[in-house]
């Protein structure tokens, strides 16, 4: 765990500090610092055959599932060897074999996309769960509450994860919602909600735990509300001067990362010179990613329409019938 949340916060660390003030980045950045426990706690505990819908600032959800620092560097710089072949500089990626479906943009409509992937999967019957994420912005549309209703209603093994980080974009929670804990709107629909601190990857991991062994077991669906902070803009290009100082300093101390090595520093799970080692070994892996997505070509104008439609060897074709 503790990999995966410095590994994720070290590559956006650069994309949004580096790399996009260096123009290799063009168009917006998106990042989740402060919230990688939401993402670690949840992907890390998922099984062959389950599946993974990420939000925008879900970065650890796609190295958990099997993506390279490389390839993931290669789709920020545009590069035609990343996932979307040179055509997107974001997450937006997805692949089928290794179970992660992309973010649509269009926020809240990745939810009852899950609903789909949840049928499958429960018609197929080998326990396995889909988790989606999206923020608490994306639970005022009304896609997530269908998806929801839908998905309470039929069962389905869905984990709806909220990335409760107090902002959408420049709008506070209060400016957007009057309940305190989201996590109520579980109940409105017949699944359980839990709020839980999305700033502590242990709880997160047991949280979310609970609810993907509810979905197994064939109970369906929950909710479950991850109270964190977006500790930068909304994107790179936003300074968040809309933000009160005193929240960035009250979060701080809440870091995600600093508290989970304070665990296990006071367990004697890990020394002083373990956690320096592996910041090390996190810069280095990072590092040589820049450096071979660096010295990646970009795409070839005639490669544009490739994987565009089904061709024959795209996934869909390749995918078992049942
Ligand atoms: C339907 C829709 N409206 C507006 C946008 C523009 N937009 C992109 S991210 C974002 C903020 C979303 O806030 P939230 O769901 O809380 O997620 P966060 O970015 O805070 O993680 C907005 C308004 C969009 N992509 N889709």
């Amino acid at each position: 765990m503790l990999y995966y949340l410095k590994v994720t916060r070290e590559a956006e660390t650069r994309i949004e500090h580096v790399l996009y003030r260096q123009g290799k980045i063009v168009g917006g950045v998106y990042v989740g610092r402060g919230q990688e426990a939401i993402g670690v706690g949840s992907a890390i505990q998922l099984i062959d055959g389950d599946v993974v819908l990420p939000s925008h600032r879900d970065f650890s959800s796609f190295l958990i599932r099997g993506f390279t620092l490389r390839e993931i560097f290669c789709n920020w710089m545009a590069r035609a060897n990343g996932p979307s072949r040179g055509r997107d500089n974001t997450l937006h990626i997805g692949d089928m074999s290794r179970n992660v479906i992309p973010i649509i943009s269009h926020l809240g409509d990745t939810c009852p996309v899950a609903c789909g992937v949840g049928m499958v999967l429960k018609w197929r019957k080998k326990g396995n769960v889909a988790l989606v994420h999206f923020g608490e912005g994306t639970t005022s549309r009304g896609d997530v509450h269908e998806a929801m209703n839908m998905a309470a209603v039929m069962k389905l093994p869905v984990i709806f994860i909220c990335n409760n980080n107090a902002y959408a974009y420049s709008t506070p929670t209060e400016k957007q919602y009057a309940v305190k804990d989201l996590a109520v709107r579980g109940a409105a629909y017949g699944m359980p909600g839990v709020s839980v601190d999305g700033n502590d990857v242990l709880a997160v991991y047991s949280t979310v735990g609970k609810a993907i062994q509810r979905a197994r077991a064939g109970h369906g669906p929950s909710f479950v509300e991850c109270k964190t902070f977006r500790m930068t803009g909304h994107s790179a290009h936003d300074g968040a001067e809309y933000v009160p100082e005193r929240l960035f300093a009250r979060w701080k101390k809440k870091d995600p990362i600093s508290r989970l090595e304070k665990a296990l520093l006071a367990r004697k799970v890990l020394n002083r010179k373990q956690i320096d080692d592996l910041d090390e070994e996190v810069r280095r892996q990072v590092d040589d990613a820049i450096a071979q997505a660096d010295a990646s070509p970009f795409p070839e104008g005639a490669d544009a329409l490739k994987g565009v439609y089904c061709d024959a060897d795209c996934w869909w074709k390749k995918a078992p019938s049942k």
